[in-house]
């Protein structure tokens, strides 16, 4: 396979450890393995992170993604020297703790798995090669498979292999699995633990078998059952050796998880490694076949275009509709592995578009959460469904109150879970897109229906009538910074979209399905009186703008506060708000991440202008006042930027935004990649590509149509999308 497909560490690199965790991390969307090392490194971050096993330690704000038992160790001895990646050099040639002078790492796109290769020669002289493979399948969600190849390079070594599973795992510091047991079983030939987390009572079985061609013993060690075995392997031989694990939890079956994980692991262990990859492997050519972007003339966009998309599809759940996928994806500890609108405004539209039984999946995991969004509604004194910023399996707000501790010693209020309430609307949005590009209808009317009208239902309830228009006061908008503000016009205009939405699709409803409407008509009450509440929310919700300068204005008072242009702080690699400070930040007019932009991504020019004024010129106007503005604090920001900036003609500043978006982990542009990857960037990548570059769109007629303008260097742009059932592919190309 290509490089292009190909992401790679020549030497090794400890001082990025961490963040080359993340980057190599695999997973299957039933959950994600960071990319340590099988023998361990000091200092590791390692992580199996299960989707959807949530625990709330003793201790913590929250809930958070507990780090499953880890399936990963095997530990080699090469006469009797430790393979380790060893870092510091020697000026003896046989140093004791021997030398590593070969090392590689790839990661393969194409098929998910993910290799090392490392020369490393003994104490005693001898040198051996020593090739790691693994991979969680994509066939089989429960199974997870590692190869290891040792050649004989020099001299007749006698190797040690020990392949154990450790129960001994913590979550940084937090501890959440009780370890049940930790057994030797079937004579022998299978070692498995089971476990459950201390507080929410997810049970978990793992079981492992090893395919040797040595005899190999089975002990036990504290929480860490093992085989072992010892042979002389002779000069220029190659030993493989397989580990095939099983993993399944409470959330699976009913049964005990330990008796099948067993069962799995005895399948798939006769079944080889082999046959395990050659299945795993088409299913990802199933992926890549859809899913695929192709770039010609612009390799590292080529290459990172699929990186980001890789790192969606392995924490996007295809098993499971009461999945989502966290805003760190399954690849770290960052955001404790809650979902935020990062899914359902970034990460979705690409699934919706070409893995469209993924993003029903997703839209399920919110409709299977209604009761915990109407919890959170007539908690706050409103009606309907209000979902919560922060959501895990439960469907209950759980977005901590306070911040961890700053640099000053203080903590910050952290008001998102209060009054950031346009996810609700980001979710109906989601909904309706989905239903546009997939025309199913059927999901729309069991279950789509009742997230856009129980979230209308909400909106209505929330407006508030002031003299004679309605407003909204504390919110917070995409821009952060700025909290507890009341009519942001992000908010206000996306309520009027919804409320219309809504409107508009109880009328389909009562047509394509009277059952269905009368149901939900009757069972959230939508009487004649709340339907004409919301028409009169439409026609007199505030939307602020200013009518001299023709742009929609952030929120009122918004520019009257400090002007800082952010390009005063370049070069810079961290946010002007960590320049500045929060305190600071919130009384200037710099701008986290899209707001009004991320406001013209969405509507398009369906944002609509109050006066005469056309509404390209006030999309141009609202861009070159927002843009300079902005600090992209966020790794959402860049993508939604190159979008808007394509769609409105400004090709060089959309393929900076764009080549910024697509490197954010590749490059640790943040500084933060070691907490996970950035789900949303890596989402917005696929959109800035196919809606913004590429001007993907269903026109009037519903048909679907495009309006390429191609960064200049960029022969040729070609990719799939599913409308309707159908596969369609589109190319664009540049004049030569
Ligand atoms: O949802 C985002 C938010 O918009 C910006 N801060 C990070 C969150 C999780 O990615």
């Amino acid at each position: 396979m290509s490089r292009l497909w190909e992401i790679q560490e020549f030497g090794f690199q400890p001082d990025k450890l961490h963040h080359l965790e993340t980057l190599f991390t695999i997973g299957n969307g039933y959950l994600g393995t960071r990319g340590s090392f099988e023998e361990g490194f000091p200092g590791e971050s390692m992580a199996t992170l299960i989707n959807g096993v949530y625990d709330h330690a003793e201790g913590m704000l929250v809930p958070e993604l507990a780090s499953a038992p880890n399936w990963l160790p095997i530990q080699i001895t090469v006469d009797g020297t430790p393979l380790k990646m060893v870092t510091k050099t020697s000026d003896t040639m046989l140093p004791p703790e021997g030398i590593l002078f070969g090392y590689e790492r790839t990661l393969h796109l194409d098929t998910g798995i993910l290799e090392r290769s490392v020369l490393f020669r003994a104490a005693s002289g001898n040198v051996v090669r020593i090739i790691f493979q693994r991979f969680a399948s994509l066939h089989d969600v429960h199974v997870l498979c590692q190869r290891v190849t040792i050649t004989a390079i020099d001299g007749d070594p006698v190797i040690q292999v020990k392949a154990l599973l450790d129960g001994d795992t913590l979550n940084l510091t937090a501890n959440h699995w009780r370890v049940e047991s930790a057994e030797i079983l079937a004579a022998g030939d299978e070692i498995g633990i089971g476990a459950a987390t201390r507080e929410s009572g997810y049970t978990l079985g793992m079981a492992s078998r090893f395919v040797s061609p040595y005899p190999a013993t089975a002990s036990k060690d504290g929480l860490r059952p093992q085989f072992d075995t010892s042979f002389t392997l002779p000069f220029q031989e190659s030993a493989i050796f397989e580990k095939i694990t099983a993993i399944y939890t409470s959330r699976d079956t009913d049964e005990s998880p330990l008796a099948a994980a067993r069962e799995k692991a005895r399948q798939a262990a006769a079944e080889g490694y082999s046959l395990l990859e050659a299945r795993h492997s088409a299913e990802w050519a199933n992926y890549w076949d859809t899913s695929d972007i192709e770039i010609v003339g612009d390799d590292a966009c080529q290459l990172a275009t699929r990186f980001t998309t890789y790192h969606v599809l392995i924490a996007a759940p295809r098993h499971d509709e009461n999945l989502s996928i966290p805003a760190k994806t399954l690849s770290g500890f960052g955001y404790k592995g809650h979902i935020f609108w990062d899914t359902e405004l970034f990460t979705l539209p690409p699934m919706t578009l070409t893995q469209p039984d993924i993003a029903r999946n997703l839209l399920m995991y919110r409709y299977h959460r209604l009761a915990g969004a109407r919890h959170k509604a007539s908690a706050n004194g409103y009606e309907g469904a209000m979902y919560p910023w922060e959501s895990t399996d439960t469907g209950e707000e759980t977005t901590p109150q306070w911040s961890d501790v700053q640099p000053d010693g203080s903590k910050i209020r952290i008001w998102t879970g209060d009054h950031e309430q346009h996810i609700s609307t980001d979710i109906a949005y989601a909904v309706d897109q989905f239903w546009r590009w997939t025309g199913d209808d059927e999901f729309m009317a069991k279950y789509g229906a009742e997230i856009i009208l129980d979230t209308a239902k909400f909106w209505g309830s929330r407006a508030e009538l002031h003299g004679d228009r309605y407003e909204i006061s504390q919110q917070i908008g995409p821009d952060e910074y700025h909290e507890n503000i009341d009519n942001s016009v992000f908010v206000n205009r996306m309520v009027v979209w919804h409320l219309e939405m809504a409107l508009t699709l109880l009328g389909w409803l009562r047509i394509y399905s009277p059952t269905d409407a009368a149901r939900l008509v009757k069972f959230l009450d939508l009487t004649p009186a709340r339907l004409n509440h919301w028409r009169d929310v439409i026609a007199r919700m505030f939307i602020p703008f200013d009518h001299e300068k023709h742009i929609h204005v952030q929120f009122p008072g918004f520019f009257e506060m400090e002007y800082i242009p952010t390009e005063k702080y370049q070069p810079r690699i961290t946010s002007v708000q960590a320049i500045l400070g929060h305190h600071r930040t919130i009384q200037t007019q710099v701008i986290k991440q899209a707001d009004v932009v991320m406001l013209m991504a969405l509507l398009g020019r369906k944002i609509g202008t109050p006066d005469e004024t056309a509404v390209e010129q006030v999309m141009q106007n609202n861009w070159d006042t927002y843009f300079p503005r902005c600090d992209h604090g966020s790794s959402l920001s860049p993508a939604m930027h190159a979008w808007v900036a394509a769609r409105l003609g400004m090709v060089e500043t959309a393929y900076e935004q764009f080549d910024h978006a697509a490197h954010i982990d590749l490059m640790d542009n943040k500084g933060n990649v070691r907490d996970g990857m950035h789900a949303a960037a890596c989402g917005g990548v696929w959109q800035a590509v196919v809606f913004g570059f590429a001007g993907l769109h269903i026109d009037e007629r519903g048909e679907l149509a495009v309006t390429p303008r191609l960064p200049k260097h960029w022969r040729r742009l070609s990719f799939t999308v599913n409308y309707r059932g159908e596969k369609r592919r589109f190319t664009a190309e540049n004049p030569r």
